[in-house]
């Protein structure tokens, strides 16, 4: 990390200066960077310094954001020594000069050669000897990829070659990365056998919303300024959405914003927005919210965990009963209410009883976000949901039932509405269509059952975040270890007695061939034969749009680690090899599918791909007008961007879309939005059969300051520090009733499998419940949960229920973590 402890150093006025959009989540906040000779430094005048602040007087608050963690110590490729800054835009509209705990690191987390990032970062591949890992190049390791790959696929077809699978934007992945790697699989290969990097079968996240007609990112942030009523359902926004929460939804409850409601909507009724939470658990979301926007402004529901469906239903026939439904809109832009309703129909009461939520609350909520303001005009209600209903009980059917309710109401379609994922990553989907159907194979059980022969694992990794983990490890493990003693016995074997030794560990013993693509030596890279190493945005140009739709340019300002590549060009170096085996065989017609990668820049991919989209993907966003998109046209527009899809490039400047629907045409074959029956019912029978057997509803999912496994964060003392092991939320008097104190050791376990954590005592968390951490590296959340899908293969990665028995203490963790509680009281 940098040298600097007691100060930080300025960037002179000569410092180069680039865009890069926060890498993490879907928000994609603005930041600058600033990079100059490690050598020189700006001075405090603001004539001196490329912030041009006036660093002699006191700064006003909130001036500027600026910590030690935002600067680093660089070499380039050349030996040239740079000091690097990477700060918040003020002007950037999605983050107002905010940054994150996590996004305010990047600096950090970039390739510095003596700290433990650059120690551990991967430089070169990596080959698996049988017993040892040995540095290796780029043509040995894509001479064996290429070579196994090429004899699977000609001898036993395309569907033994299975691959783990980002399709997001921001870090290990974005339009570029998505489009190389799915024109190299769906194109080349043709294989269907991939999963996706958070979920364990190729499908989508929103299968139901899209159905009906309705894309899951419909508004822009500002909607959240001028909502009358934030509707969150599932989220806990102001830990992983952090900035849209901070700079949209908090002017809205605090009630700063009035006037740009008041000039937005002159006709209407103007108030101080409300937000109504549906959740089981009190997240620190609802605990600031209440500090915000004052108790009386905030509705908790604490539902019973996997009853969503239920709340809809029931409110949606409330809101009818009160005759709050749009009629007119319903009867001209929609089809199926009634047949729905039918289905839906659920009293009150009988919602009280499921839910557990009070039958006033209900009725609370209902008023605030349906009842008709004293203007007369309907409220206007942003409905926002994420992985509480996304990784709920039966996606498909909780989906149906909200939008149902959303569409009921007309709450899409209008500014201060819409019914959106708050998101994960950002996005940058662009691919050829996939080439399985749906649902599409469950990919980690067909790997459990001994199908699949080799299995590339791109930017992402489910021996931590995957369903059923441990018997999938064990799996993984099993099939590794045949490959590695066939390996072991090539002693002076050329590329091709190599792929023949593999091939026949994998097509006559069980073995599976893995190859890992990533930034570091993960759990999972463990286990592989071949790792190769991949840069990230910093080290490449990248593009990704975020939650509204926002694309921007992260653009490049230093080298990569070693010889390290952009994923795109990784997947062109693949489908290049194979293009020349095929030729040397004489196989026109395989080599031409391995055809079109001559690409030497990232650009090249991009233009490839998400420029040409309309011609040759599906769902990339861009629409018929991406091609207007240019890296120099989104350089110029900086970290404003432009929100998809563009619509024209006039002036020198791209314009944007900033809210879908606004016509009231869907995208259904008849453009009416779809009501979708969806009625209630109950847990799944092994999730059920869990509930009753265990003592505790293990409900799972992020905090503020890790990043996703932990990549990054577990190689920092800061971060590792505050999380020695997964952190897990519990009662007192449930914790007191196990003798378990703050930072004891716990093992949790059920009938799928057992991992450890770190007790955190926490009065907000209800009895019989508890919260841990998922994805981490030391304790596995994924290890307890079942196999059980939707009907689209979307797991329920928060319904799991287990024990918890004490272990014991490490003295060590008990001296050094802090237990103050994570919520504002
Ligand atoms: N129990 C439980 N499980 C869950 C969830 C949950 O809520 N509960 N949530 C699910 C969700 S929503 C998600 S998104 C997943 C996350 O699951 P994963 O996607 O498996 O986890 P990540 O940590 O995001 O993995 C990213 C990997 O890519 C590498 N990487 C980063 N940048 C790059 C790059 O530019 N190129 C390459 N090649 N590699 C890169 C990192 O080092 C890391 O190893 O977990 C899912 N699993
Ligand atoms: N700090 C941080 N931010 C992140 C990430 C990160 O790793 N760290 N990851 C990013 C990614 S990839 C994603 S997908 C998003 C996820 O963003 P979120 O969805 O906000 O995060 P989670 O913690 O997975 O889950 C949200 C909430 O779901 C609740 N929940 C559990 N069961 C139910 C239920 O049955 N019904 C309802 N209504 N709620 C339930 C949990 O109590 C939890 O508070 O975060 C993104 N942002
Ligand atoms: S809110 Fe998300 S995008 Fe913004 S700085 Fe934080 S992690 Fe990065
Ligand atoms: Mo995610």
């Amino acid at each position: 990390m940098s040298q600097f402890k007691d100060r930080i150093p300025l960037p002179p006025m000569n410092a180069q200066k680039t865009n890069m959009a926060c890498h993490f989540c879907i928000v994609g906040c603005g930041y600058h960077v600033y990079k100059w000779p490690a050598n020189t430094e700006g001075g405090r005048a603001s004539d001196q310094n490329a912030l041009r602040l006036d660093f002699t007087q006191q700064l006003s608050p909130m001036q500027v954001t600026m910590t030690p963690a935002m600067v680093n110590q660089i070499k380039d490729h050349d030996g040239s020594e740079h000091t690097i800054m990477i700060v918040p835009d003020k002007e950037c509209s999605v983050n107002k000069g905010l940054s994150s705990t996590r996004g305010g690191q990047m600096a950090s987390i970039m390739y510095a050669e003596n700290t433990p990032i650059g120690e551990r970062r991967l430089k070169y591949p990596l080959q698996y000897t049988g017993d040892d890992w040995v540095e290796s190049n780029w043509e040995t390791s894509l001479a064996l990829y290429a070579g196994v790959t090429q004899r699977i696929l000609d001898n036993d077809g395309p569907d033994q070659l299975f691959f783990n699978l980002f399709d997001h934007g921001g870090a290990g992945g974005g339009f570029e990365n998505t489009w190389a790697t799915g024109k190299l699989i769906f194109s080349g290969l043709q294989s269907q056998m991939v999963r996706i990097h958070n979920r364990p079968a190729y499908n989508s996240e929103c299968h139901a919303t899209r159905d009906m007609g309705i894309g899951e990112l419909n508004n822009s942030y500002e909607d959240a300024e001028v909502a009358d009523v934030i509707f969150s359902i599932g989220g806990n926004s102001y830990e992983t959405q952090t900035n849209w929460f901070l700079a949209h939804w908090e002017p809205n409850l605090n009630g700063s914003n009035i006037s740009k409601k008041q000039a937005w909507f002159p006709e209407e009724t103007v108030r101080r927005g409300k937000v109504i939470l549906v959740d089981p658990r009190r997240t620190p979301t609802v605990a600031i919210c209440e500090t915000i926007a004052g108790k009386e402004n905030v509705l908790h529901l604490a539902i019973q965990p996997g009853t969503d469906t239920a709340l809809f239903n029931g409110l949606l026939s409330y809101v009818v009963e009160q005759g709050w439904h749009d009629q007119a809109f319903i009867a001209a832009f929609t089809s199926g209410f009634d047949a729905m309703l039918d289905a839906n129909r659920l009293g009150l009461d009988e919602c009280s009883r499921i839910t557990g939520v009070p039958r006033d609350a209900l009725i609370k909520a209902a008023e605030w976000a349906y009842q008709p303001k004293a203007s007369g005009h309907p409220p206007r209600t942003m409905h926002a949901y994420e992985k509480g209903i996304i990784w709920g009980n039966d996606n498909y059917r909780i989906q149906s039932s909200l939008v149902n309710l959303v569409l009921a109401t007309h709450n899409v379609g209008r500014r201060g509405t819409g019914v959106v994922r708050m998101g994960g990553h950002q996005e940058g989907y662009t691919r050829p269509p996939y080439p399985g159907g749906r649902p599409a194979p469950y990919i980690d059980q067909e790997l459990i059952k001994d199908n699949g022969m080799m299995l590339t694992v791109w930017a992402c990794n489910a021996f931590q975040t995957t369903v059923n983990a441990e018997t999938y490890r064990q799996a993984i493990k099993r099939r590794a270890t045949i490959v590695n003693q066939a390996l072991a016995e090539a002693r002076g074997a050329t590329t091709e007695e190599l792929v023949d030794i593999v091939y026949d560990a994998v097509k006559n013993k069980g073995g599976l061939f893995i190859v890992d693509i990533d930034l570091y030596r993960t759990k999972f890279a463990e286990y592989a034969h071949l790792v190769l190493p991949a840069t990230h945005p910093g080290e490449m140009n990248l593009t990704s749009m975020n939650g509204e739709r926002r694309l921007r340019l992260s653009e490049r300002f230093m080298d990569p680690p070693g010889i390290a590549k952009p994923d795109c060009l990784i997947a062109a170096d693949i489908a290049n090899a194979l293009k020349a085996r095929y030729e040397t065989a004489g196989n026109q017609e395989m080599a031409g599918r391995f055809s079109g990668f001559d690409w030497t820049t990232e650009e090249d991919a991009f233009n490839d791909g998400f420029r040409m989209a309309h011609e040759k993907a599906i769902d990339s966003q861009g629409g018929p007008t991406g091609h207007l998109a240019t890296y120099e046209r989104l350089r110029a527009a900086g970290n404003n961007g432009v929100q998809l899809p563009i619509k024209e490039y006039r002036d020198g400047k791209l314009i944007g879309t900033e809210m879908l629907y606004t016509d009231n045409r869907f995208d259904t074959d008849d453009g009416k939005a779809h009501f979708q029956p969806s009625p209630w019912n109950g847990l799944p029978g092994v999730v059920q059969q869990q509930k009753e057997t265990y003592d505790f509803w293990i409900n799972n999912g992020r905090t503020n300051l890790i990043w996703q496994s932990a990549y990054h964060d577990q190689h920092l003392a800061f971060r590792k520090g505050r999380f020695p092991m997964a952190p897990i939320e519990i009662n007192p008097q449930d914790a007191e009733a196990l003798g378990i104190s703050n930072g004891d050791i716990v093992e949790v376990y059920n009938n799928y499998g057992a991992t450890n954590a770190m007790a955190y005592l926490e009065p907000d968390i209800e009895r019989g419940q508890v919260f841990m951490m998922f994805g981490y590296p030391n304790g596995v959340q994924g290890d307890v949960i079942s196999e059980w899908t939707d009907r689209n293969v979307i797991p329920y990665y928060k319904g799991t229920w287990a024990n918890i028995r004490r272990l014991g203490s490490n003295a060590a963790y008990l001296r050094d973590v802090s237990f103050k509680r994570r919520r504002y009281s």
